[in-house]
């Protein structure tokens, strides 16, 4: 066989294999985080600096070229596929240009709140390009420069994009790391005066590390799992420990946008033995709406929200965070990461507010997610589930509860004409609830004091589906029910 032939083979067969490890990969465990991203499709001309398409963190590293001699960095137009992420297409790609022998690609890395650090990109070369690519990692911004593991030998670069990837979980210090770089020097055709390297598709992810202690209290959590169908409702909290409050999630604004249920679930953050059962499916067209999620907090602080979220092929790409102390204005100020990037696989992201002290022992508290990519469509959608807020403080935990002890009475006969029977066998003696109709108004309010069964009188009520709505002081649940 022909060596030329061969070696193209083997690119070929490195190449799907690659796919299948990656592919692999994604569905078998909590998929990573994007913390930078440079796809380069934006780019124009020469330039000196390239700063991150898509960052995680509130400032976008740059990549420089620093050095001496001719060699410049600017686009060129034959990006490639290999490691897209985010749905982008392949595009630009960056061009480095030669000589490069007196230059170096220095590429700030920060890891904030991140660890389990992987970094790769697609790079091609130029028959005069350099075909020798040494990279180097430095843990405190480039003063001292490493090729330790896992770099250690140097990079031969082909005419042909290939992905290079490089797994820092066994290295701790590149954790939670403001001052990562990598560091890359050209070399083997580096002091031509023509040709170039090309790089398309630089990542860097990672785990986030921002999750609370598991000694940390529950306070309102949201499965999904008895979602059924359409759901023009708020969407109240399958479980809350705040008394005496209805937190519910609520696809606001307008358009055709709506939300029902998807399944599976997701089983990465999973509270009460629940199982993955269904999600949320918010459904585009979305860029008119938003979800919004309350989370009372009264008697809690320094607290955290967490949810899963994967998103359809054509769904919404970025979810936008927001939160507000007065039920009314919506701000990001004090959090860490305001945007995060939506894979095709589940992957939990967690929201950190032990900074923000306003939205402490606050019963205004909300959170708005509000997307971009892929929002004005009639189809696409995320797909939410196991959406918890944690607290480090209450005072609410010292009351006597039980988490696996769920509040979920019986509710017949369904469908119902006149009469609405609701039964439970546990200790609660004083339940409050809410017969809620589909535009989220509550038609009926009761208590029921001493009882471990009662009758509710439906008959004046209009024909169709409603929620009931429980509360027992500890915990929260709903029933539908439908009469006709
Ligand atoms: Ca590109
Ligand atoms: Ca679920």
């Amino acid at each position: 066989m022909h060596p030329l032939l061969l070696q193209k083979d083997f690119k070929t067969m490195k190449k799907y294999f690659t796919l299948f490890v990656l592919t692999f990969i994604a569905l078998s465990i909590n998929a990573q985080n994007i913390i930078h991203y440079w796809h380069f499709n934006n780019l124009n001309d020469s330039v000196g600096s390239v700063p991150a398409d898509y960052t995680v963190l509130s400032q976008a590293p740059e990549i420089t070229y620093p050095g001496s001699g001719a060699g410049y960095m600017d686009d060129v137009n034959d990006g490639d596929d290999l490691n897209l992420r985010q749905g982008q297409v392949p595009g630009n790609g960056l061009r480095v240009r030669n000589p490069s022998d007196l230059r170096e690609l220095i590429i700030p890395l920060p890891t904030n709140d991140h660890e389990d650090i992987v970094f790769s990109y697609a790079v091609k070369r130029t028959n005069n390009g350099a075909q020798t690519q040494l990279l180097s990692f430095s843990i405190d911004g480039g003063n001292n420069w490493s090729n330790a593991a896992p770099f250690l030998d140097s990079i031969t670069v082909g005419t042909d994009y290939a992905v290079e990837s490089f797994d820092f979980s066994s290295n701790t210090d590149v954790n939670d790391n403001p001052d990562f770089v990598v560091r890359i020097q050209f070399f083997n055709g580096a002091s031509n005066t023509s040709g170039n390297n090309r790089f398309d598709n630089i990542v860097l992810e990672g785990q986030s590390t921002t999750a609370p202690p598991p000694s940390d209290a529950l306070i309102h959590y949201w499965h999904f799992n008895t979602l059924s169908g359409r759901e023009d409702n708020p969407i109240p909290a399958d479980y809350t420990l705040v008394p005496n409050v209805t937190p519910e999630i609520t696809y606001v604004g307008v358009g055709d946008g709506y939300v029902d249920d998807y399944s599976p679930g997701s089983s990465l953050n999973l509270q009460l033995n629940e199982p993955p059962g269904a999600a949320l499916r918010v459904r585009n067209p979305s860029f008119n709406r938003a979800l919004i999620i309350d989370l009372p907090s009264n008697d809690c602080e320094d607290i955290y929200l967490m949810y899963d979220v994967h998103r359809s092929g054509s769904g919404m790409l970025f979810n936008n965070i927001a939160y507000t102390v007065d039920g009314v204005n919506y701000d990001t100020t004090g959090l860490a990461v305001r945007q995060v990037s939506i894979s095709e696989n589940y992957q939990t992201f967690t929201f950190d507010f032990r900074g923000i002290s306003t939205v402490n022992d606050n019963p205004n508290f909300k959170v708005r997610i509000t997307w971009d990519g892929n929002t004005n469509q009639t189809n696409g959608n995320n797909r939410y589930d196991n959406v918890a807020m944690f607290a480090e403080q209450t005072t609410l935990s010292n009351r006597s509860f039980s988490q696996q002890e769920s509040f979920s009475p019986n509710v017949y006969p369904n469908p119902a004409s006149s009469e609405v029977f609701i039964e439970w066998n546990g200790q609660q003696t004083n339940v409050t609830y809410r017969v809620v109709d589909m535009q989220g108004r509550t038609v009926l309010i009761d208590n029921i004091n001493g009882n471990h069964k009662t009758a509710i009188d439906v008959s004046q009520l209009s024909r169709g589906l409603y929620t009931i709505v429980f509360n027992d002081g500890n915990h929260q649940s709903h029933k539908k029910i439908l009469l006709r």
